[in-house]
């Protein structure tokens, strides 16, 4: 039975209506100064902490809650005759539940114009002291630490008819676990942000990465297994994804996802996304062993599809696809055709669910299009993480450079551009082959970049595509004249590659002896 509640909070989200509710149920409430201002304001009945200590917020708020009345009416033990007799002692009662969210520390850290005293001063103490003494001792307080949780434990308050008032221990431990998940990632990002302050420890030193590294996910799943069945595994995601990435999906039908389909569709879902900008409005992207086997624009999803399906049928038996845009009843009759692992879009019609509900096999995953950017790119090395930025960079029509006497056509411009966005998501040594927006030939992760450009021929001839006239990308510069022989051999005629060896001149004047286009970007996309 909660009969006093403390409130205290920043992010004043919600918080009125809830007070008004627990006032309304007869709860006493007590408030820090700027939230009992509101409280009092909107016609709450509401007790000052400094009114019930008997001592005033001081030092510019950094003491408001820091007092024993507060402290020993969170933590007491109530089944301990020895804690309750101390109370009684004191005069202190027991405060039932805490609801305390912190100074937005990471916000005010996000500003350009911070300094280093604007940050300390942003350093909740208070905050946390009561979230941690109340997530202690849950079983005999509820704690809320985030205004999401209001709505529900007013719920649970309302129903329980046995014990009006009353929050069960499933729902006081979720929330108390959930306070030490919260407080370990404030305290990560002061650590962060103050072992990334610059040598005159004035500004942070933007871009440089921390000293010690503390990241917080929360856990989506246990997985049967890992990327192979005797390894073990689990899904964790960002505490806040950023718009439009894979862990903001819904899924709306469609066996458990397993490790390698979440890596697979992740591959598919950040490439389709990539490929917005072109004179047709869809695109589709199918994926195998976390390399595009087939890609292409087209005017809707089932033409994108038709023709991204044209590359290399075979590999695409099993894979990931993934759309730009809606997947109606038309793509979906085509895709249930196929064996499909996972299907991604941002949205499917009434009709093309209904359609695939016939393949419950097929998982079917909704994410809303975004376009953040993944704030880190991880990679774990034995003893060891590799941190870098992740690879954001897209080139644009005005940073190629054509370099051979032949200039490309507008419609080689297009393909070149599609080309190259597909050529980042595919393993180095990276080939792609490309015409009219869809991909003919695509060589990924050979150790020589001559194998991947003579596989990528190879597969294009096996699915009875012709190379003649086409486009290609290379993910990085070609070395030798070699590999440019072989994809102008295989019917190139137009080649997109950063440029940058010592040998470019060589690769130049074999493009002009060839008689092709030749065009840098100026960037590189290795991708391991
Ligand atoms: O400066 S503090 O670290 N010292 C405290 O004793 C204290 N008690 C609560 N910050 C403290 N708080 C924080 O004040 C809470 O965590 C909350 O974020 C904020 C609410 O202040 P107000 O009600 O005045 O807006």
């Amino acid at each position: 039975m909660i009969k006093q509640a403390l409130i205290s909070v920043s992010d004043k989200t919600g918080v009125l209506d809830f007070a008004r509710a627990l006032s309304a149920m007869g709860v006493n409430i007590l408030s820090t100064g700027g939230t009992a201002k509101l409280l009092a304001d909107n016609g709450v009945a509401v007790t000052e902490v400094a009114d019930y200590t008997g001592f005033p917020e001081m030092l510019d708020g950094r003491v408001k809650t820091l007092h024993p009345k507060v402290h020993g009416g969170i933590l007491a033990r109530r089944d301990l005759p020895e804690h309750v007799a101390k109370l009684e002692e004191h005069s202190i009662p027991t405060i039932d539940m805490v609801v305390v969210n912190l100074y937005p520390f990471q916000a005010t850290v996000a500003k350009d114009e911070c300094t280093l005293d604007d940050a300390i001063e942003n350093i909740d103490i208070g905050g946390p002291a009561m979230l941690r003494s109340a997530a202690k001792n849950h079983k005999d307080v509820v704690v809320i630490c985030d205004p999401a949780d209001y709505g529900h434990v007013l719920a649970e308050m309302k129903t329980t008819d046995s014990a009006p008032g009353y929050v069960s221990y499933e729902t006081r431990f979720m929330l108390a676990k959930k306070v030490y998940a919260h407080t370990a990632q404030y305290d990560g990002a002061i650590t962060n942000y103050l072992s990334s302050l610059g040598p005159d420890r004035l500004h942070a030193n933007r871009g440089a990465y921390p000293q010690t590294l503390n990241v917080h996910f929360e856990k989506v799943q246990d997985m049967r297994y890992g990327e192979n069945p005797h390894q073990s595994a689990a899904f964790y995601r960002d505490l806040n994804p950023v718009a439009g990435a894979l862990a903001n999906y819904r899924q709306l039908q469609g066996k458990e996802l397993s490790f390698n389909n979440i890596a697979d569709a992740d591959a598919a879902w950040e490439c389709v996304k990539s490929l917005g900008g072109f004179d047709q409005a869809a695109a589709c992207v199918i994926i195998k062993h976390a390399n595009p086997c087939g890609v292409a624009l087209g005017a809707n999803a089932v033409d994108a599809y038709k023709r991204a399906l044209q590359t290399d049928p075979t590999s695409a038996f099993g894979g990931i696809i993934a759309f730009n845009t809606v997947v109606d009843g038309a793509a979906a009759t085509e895709l249930a055709k196929l064996f499909v692992e996972v299907l991604i879009a941002p949205s499917f019609t009434a009709e093309a669910l209904q359609i695939l509900s016939a393949k419950q096999n097929v998982r079917l995953l909704e994410i809303p299009l975004g376009d953040g950017v993944n704030p880190l790119d991880v990679k774990r090395v034995g003893g060891g993480l590799l941190v870098q930025s992740a690879d954001s960079k897209n080139v644009l029509l005005a940073d190629l450079k054509v370099v051979t006497k032949l200039q490309p056509t507008q419609q080689q411009l297009q393909d070149l551009m599609f080309a190259w966005r597909v050529a980042k998501y595919v393993k180095s040594n990276a080939i792609v082959f490309c015409a009219n927006n869809m991909t003919l030939g695509v060589g990924a992760g050979q150790m020589s970049r001559i194998d991947s450009a003579r596989i990528a021929s190879i597969k294009a001839q096996n699915a009875g595509l012709s190379l003649a006239g086409s486009v290609v990308a290379s993910d990085a510069f070609f070395p030798f004249r070699d590999g440019l022989d072989v994809v102008v051999d295989a019917g190139a005629t137009c080649v997109i590659h950063p440029g940058g060896s010592m040998r470019d001149q060589e690769v130049i004047d074999a493009a002009d002896e060839r008689g092709v286009v030749m065009v840098y970007t100026g960037t590189r996309h290795f991708r391991h």
